[in-house]
């Protein structure tokens, strides 16, 4: 068997090997087999890259780089991604089974997040205050927090990687970011464009490991000021509780278990379009996915049916070939977690009317696939409507009229996303109103910008990434006061 393709930690712009040399077996999930091994780090990791991150960001260079150089030294690596985009993308498709037609488009949209931000970075404006009291000039500047950790889930690393990366640079921060152990190759990848960006060492730098080894060491970092973390509700309160213990400022982007509503004046073909690609777009892995269908019943039977012959249509298969629309499942804890799912809808009652299994295609034996899956008869309280599978797993909900529909849309725990599917131009603000999410999709879903801020309501999270005011999230506020007067006043009386 050839050897294992090897990376090692990438710390003070160089690449060392974990101070334990222990490793983690990375597996292509379409073949099942390993095909490269990353550091499995530890607190000692954890503490190196951090005191690096931290020197960078009190010493050295990148303390008198001025905002504008950020945002060029922004632009000229996210032009690098772009010249990289196709060899990073495979990457992806090898470590992680996403669709390559699905990567080379994300690849040749994540460099707009450098793009954006750095333009941003000259333009955070302090301000001279009206100040109300005499001979005094009071004003605020806004400054980086300092070491800031940034946590990925192995589902859209390079994306997810971009969201938190982008500001916290833009807005001065220096960085470490922790991706998934079960896909770290794509971030490792992605570093090396970082020197050749001109970033200086310590800016950036990236460790891998287990959640609870060095993702623990590095939330409890005592020169950490900010983590920003994406991944499940129970590993996400567990950062959030050990961060606590720092006052650290916390962004969380969780899970989700988003209502895609369709209604009966709705443009029937758009919406089940729209209901396919909430739930079987990148197999269901996705935070944002729609996977409480909700459909008034008077166009109920119809629309399953017309669901359930286009789902019937998916091609699933290598991920790196075009064709393929549905690919493996990334993990094998997540692959057991979905097939559990299978079992639970079973005994909640739940009728299956496609899928329901892992997959039988003999072809695709070696990967983690499981079969498109619609349930139809689900009430809402049932499991399978509540948590969040994270797989191509679509529960069908009827639902009577609007205030219905709101109501079961918002009992859940969770607030990320939702669509609207009316041509009612009444209907889709009113109902965008009541919905308790982060995000409103009417007549599309799962579409995602640099400009527009993103973040779920309730459990699905704390904090926005993209859109302007995502950089405030990793900036501080500084109220400068100048006395002008000639004398200080009585001493021991607040002014
Ligand atoms: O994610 P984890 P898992 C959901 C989805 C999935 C479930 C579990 O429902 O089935 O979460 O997935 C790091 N301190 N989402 O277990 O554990 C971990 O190493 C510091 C939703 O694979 O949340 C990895 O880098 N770090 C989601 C990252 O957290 C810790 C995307 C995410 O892993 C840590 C993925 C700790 N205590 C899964 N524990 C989304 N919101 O898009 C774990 N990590």
């Amino acid at each position: 068997m050839a050897a294992l393709k090897r990376y090692q930690h990438y710390i003070n712009g160089e690449w060392v090997d974990p101070s334990n040399d222990e490793w983690i077996e990375s597996y292509n999930p379409y073949s099942g087999k390993p095909w490269a091994e990353v550091p499995r780090g530890d607190a000692a990791d954890a503490d190196r890259a951090v005191s690096a991150a931290f020197k960078a960001y009190t010493s050295g260079d990148w303390p008198n780089v001025g905002a504008t150089e950020r945002g060029a030294l922004m632009r000229k690596l996210g032009d690098l991604i772009a010249a990289n985009s196709q060899k990073l993308a495979a990457i992806e498709v090898q470590d992680n089974g996403k669709l390559m037609a699905e990567m080379g488009a994300q690849l040749g949209y994540i460099p707009q997040w450098y793009y954006y931000f750095g333009g941003l970075a000259d333009k955070i404006e302090g301000s001279v205050l009206p100040i109300d009291k005499p001979d005094t000039f009071n004003f605020t500047v806004h400054e980086p927090l300092g070491v800031c950790v940034a946590i990925t889930p192995w589902n859209s690393p390079l994306l997810i990687t971009a969201w938190k990366l982008a500001p916290a640079l833009a807005a001065g921060n220096t960085v470490v970011i922790k991706p998934s152990e079960y896909t770290s190759a794509s971030t490792f990848e992605f570093v090396k464009l970082v020197e050749e960006a001109g970033i200086p060492p310590g800016v950036i730098n990236v460790v891998s490991g287990y959640g609870n080894e060095i993702g623990e060491a590095l939330v409890a970092h005592e020169k950490v000021a900010k983590v920003s973390f994406t991944g499940g509700t129970v590993s996400g309160t567990r950062v959030y509780e050990n961060a606590a213990s720092g006052l650290k400022k916390v962004s969380l982007e969780l899970g989700g278990k988003s209502p895609n509503i369709v209604f009966d004046d709705c443009e029937i073909d758009n919406a089940v379009k729209g209901a396919i690609s909430g739930i079987f777009a990148a197999t269901g892995q996705t935070c944002i996915a729609g996977s409480r269908l909700l459909v008034q019943e008077s166009i109920h039977d119809e629309f399953v049916d017309r669901l359930i012959t286009l789902a019937k249509t998916a091609k699933m298969g290598d991920p790196m070939s075009i064709e393929t629309q549905v690919g493996p499942v990334t993990t094998p804890p997540q692959y057991k977690k979905i097939l559990s799912y299978f079992d639970i809808a079973k005994e909640d009652g739940a009728e299956c009317v496609l899928g329901g299994s892992k997959s039988d295609d003999p072809s695709l034996e070696h990967g983690w696939f499981v079969q498109p899956t619609i349930y139809t008869g689900v009430r809402n309280s049932m499991r399978i409507a509540q948590e969040e599978i994270f797989g191509p797993v679509l529960s069908v909900i009827p639902f009577k009229d609007d205030d219905h529909a709101v109501e079961i849309a918002n009992d859940v725990v969770y607030g990320l996303a939702s669509g609207v599917w009316t041509q009612s131009i009444r209907r889709a603000l009113e109902i965008s109103k009541r919905i308790q999410a982060g995000t409103v999709w009417v007549n599309t879903y799962r579409a995602v910008s640099f400009v527009s801020p993103f973040g779920g309501f309730k459990r699905s999270g704390l904090g926005k990434e993209s859109g302007q005011h995502a950089i405030r999230e990793y900036m501080q506020t500084k109220s400068i006061w100048i006395s002008t007067a000639e004398e200080v006043p009585n001493p021991f009386i607040i002014r």
